[in-house]
This record gives structure tokens, C-alpha cells and sequence, in this order.
């Protein structure tokens, strides 16, 4: 009886034990993935290269103290560790100039050069281009969605943000509510958006891509799910989407039956109080503007693909898709739904 305990003890402290290497596996290499869509460390323009460059340089130079800190601790406990048949303390050493000068100069000449080295990069990264020299994005959060103002363009949209590849793009930040933070990591690193308080970043994508990102700042129920797509393209590409978003097509033709009864029906149910789609006279300017809304990949804050079924389940129940949406649930008979989902399709 008094075996068995023995034995079932030790097999539990063995569980425990390979449980505790396991678990610090785990813990410690799940911060190992580098190419992935959201890491800093796999940049994809110059301003994110900027910033990899100074956390790859000071990992390096910690790594490289700290191999010669360990070195010498690990020398140290083995040389001088007591021996057998030793009585009293070993000899006593105080005061070395020599090695006080090394110890404080060493670290004194490393910190400088990481300074110099970051406050370099940090003019660059902190400039501010005026419109004549970058493209001008006027970036506002929202709980829980962006909304994003070319004023060159005279365009508003939401969510998708579009730029031209390898072109300056100066962010302009603010919030309509609380503090909300941008953060593409591709693209750089994350700056605050603040009610009443005017921030700025600028990015530039190298490459034709999608890139993704997040609120980085809680700011309600819905944080997680304020998401944001930046959509990096060829120059001729953003122009064409220029001109779609310029010349948007918001009327469906009333022989589209059900897509022209959703029209109707955005205003009767009281959508258009809250959105705005340009070449319509429906300008709320409470939710997100809705103009050319086919053309996104995304909806609800890039939280589920633009597609029929998921306009018209975030419609019918807009909580239900994402938990703390400030849309509120119209309680709209399935029909209706339907009809302006499928409208929405049709803006182009
Ligand atoms: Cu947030």
C-alpha cells in the first residue's frame, strides 16, 4: 500500500515535471514565428525597416553583454568555489581602478551608440510631410471601426485603407470618442489616436500587397474586432480606385428589382440616418460611409469576407457578428434584410 503511494508520488512529480517543460516550451518559442502577416519583424516598407533594424541591432548588442556577463559568472562560480579542507573566507579584494573604469566606460560607449543611432532614426520616423510631398490620409477612430478622408480626393471610406505603392502616405490621427490606436505592423509601429488631439505617422509600402493590422489602444467591448486592411497598390490600380470611389455608382436601376427595394428600404428603415453613400442623398454621419461598398474585401471592421450571407447576418443581428457593435439591431423582417444586403452589393 504504503509501495504503491511511493510509487503513484513519483510518477505524479514526473508528470509535473515534463508538464513544466512543456509549458516553458511552449511559452517561449510561440514568440518564434517571424514571417507572419502581423510582425514587426518581417517589414514591408521603410518605416517598419527603420524600426526592425533598431530592435534586431539591440538584441543583438544585449545578446553579445549578455554572453560576457554569463561568461564571466560561469568562470567566476567554478574558479573560485570552495574547496574541501578550505577554512574561512577567501582573499578579499576591494577597489580596482582598473576594472571599475572598464565596467563603467564599456556600457557608458554602448548606450551612447545606441543612442546616437536611435535618435537618428527617430527624426526620421517623427517628420511630418506636408501635403505637397506625401499623400494626405485623414485617419479618425471610431468605436469600433476607421474611417479614412482624402482630402486631395475628396473621397471618405472605412476600414480599407488604399495607397499606392511606394509613395510617403502622412496619417493624420484623431478620435471621435475615446483613444483608439493604429498599428500595421508591416508598416510600422503603433501611434494614438486621441479625442480632441491631432497625431501623425507616415508609412510607405514597397510592395503591391494587403497588409494587416489592429486597434492597439482598448477602447471598448468591440477592441478586438477593430480591425484594419491597408491595401497597397500599383499607381495605376489606386488611381482606378480613385476614380471608382470619385464616380461612384449608388442608384441601382429600378429594373433590379430587389437591389432598387433595398435602396428604398436603407432610407424607410432608417440606415441612411447613419451612413453616408455618396451620389445618394443619404449622408448620416454616424456609421461608416458605405460608398462603393463591393469593392471591399471585408465588413463589420474587416471581422468576416463582404459577402451576401454575411451582409445580411450582420444586418438581421449586427451583436451577434461582433459582440459591443455600436449598430443597433433593427429588428428588420428577413425581406428587408435581404433587399438591402443585396443593395449593398451594388454599390460600386
Ligand atoms: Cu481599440
Amino acid at each position: 500500500m504504503a509501495g504503491e503511494m511511493l510509487v503513484s508520488s513519483k510518477h505524479r512529480r514526473h508528470l509535473i515535471r515534463r508538464g513544466a517543460v512543456v509549458a516553458f516550451l511552449a511559452i517561449s518559442l510561440s514568440g518564434c514565428g517571424f514571417a507572419t502577416a502581423q510582425s514587426p519583424l518581417n517589414p514591408a516598407g521603410p518605416v517598419a525597416q527603420i524600426q526592425a533594424g533598431l530592435i534586431t541591432s539591440s538584441f543583438w548588442i544585449m545578446m553579445i553583454v549578455s554572453a560576457v556577463v554569463f561568461t564571466a559568472l560561469v568562470v567566476a562560480v567554478i574558479r573560485f568555489r570552495a574547496r574541501p579542507g578550505q577554512r574561512g573566507l577567501p582573499p578579499q579584494t576591494e577597489g580596482n581602478n582598473r576594472v571599475e573604469f572598464l565596467w563603467t566606460v564599456t556600457p557608458a560607449i554602448i548606450l551612447a551608440l545606441m543612442m546616437i543611432g536611435t535618435i537618428k532614426e527617430s527624426f526620421v520616423l517623427g517628420k511630418i510631410y506636408p501635403a505637397s510631398q506625401a499623400l494626405q490620409v485623414d485617419v479618425t477612430g471610431h468605436q469600433f471601426w476607421w474611417e479614412f478622408q482624402y482630402p486631395s480626393a475628396n473621397i471618405t471610406t472605412a476600414n480599407e485603407l488604399h495607397i499606392p505603392v511606394g509613395e510617403k502616405v502622412e496619417l493624420v490621427l484623431t478620435s471621435a470618442d475615446v483613444m483608439h490606436s493604429f498599428w500595421v505592423p508591416r508598416l510600422g509601429g503603433k501611434t494614438d489616436l486621441i479625442p480632441g488631439r491631432t497625431n501623425y505617422m507616415w508609412i510607405e509600402a514597397s510592395q503591391p500587397g494587403i497588409y494587416h493590422g489592429q486597434c492597439a489602444e482598448f477602447c471598448g467591448t468591440g477592441h478586438a474586432d477593430m480591425r484594419i486592411t491597408v491595401d497597397a497598390e500599383p499607381p495605376a490600380r489606386y488611381a482606378a480606385w480613385v476614380q471608382s470611389m470619385s464616380h461612384p455608382v449608388s442608384i441601382p436601376p429600378k429594373s433590379n428589382t430587389l437591389a432598387y427595394q433595398g435602396y428604398l428600404d436603407f432610407a424607410a428603415a432608417g440606415c441612411s440616418s447613419c451612413h453616408t453613400i455618396a451620389g445618394t442623398n443619404y449622408n448620416g454621419a454616424v456609421g461608416p460611409n458605405l460608398t462603393d461598398l463591393s469593392d471591399r474585401l471585408m465588413i463589420a471592421a474587416n471581422l468576416i469576407p463582404n459577402t451576401l450571407a454575411n451582409r445580411e447576418a450582420w444586418i438581421h443581428d449586427p451583436q451577434a457578428v461582433k459582440p459591443g457593435a455600436l449598430m443597433p439591431n433593427l429588428h428588420l423582417p428577413m425581406n428587408e434584410v435581404r433587399a438591402i444586403a443585396t443593395y449593398l452589393g451594388t454599390l460600386r
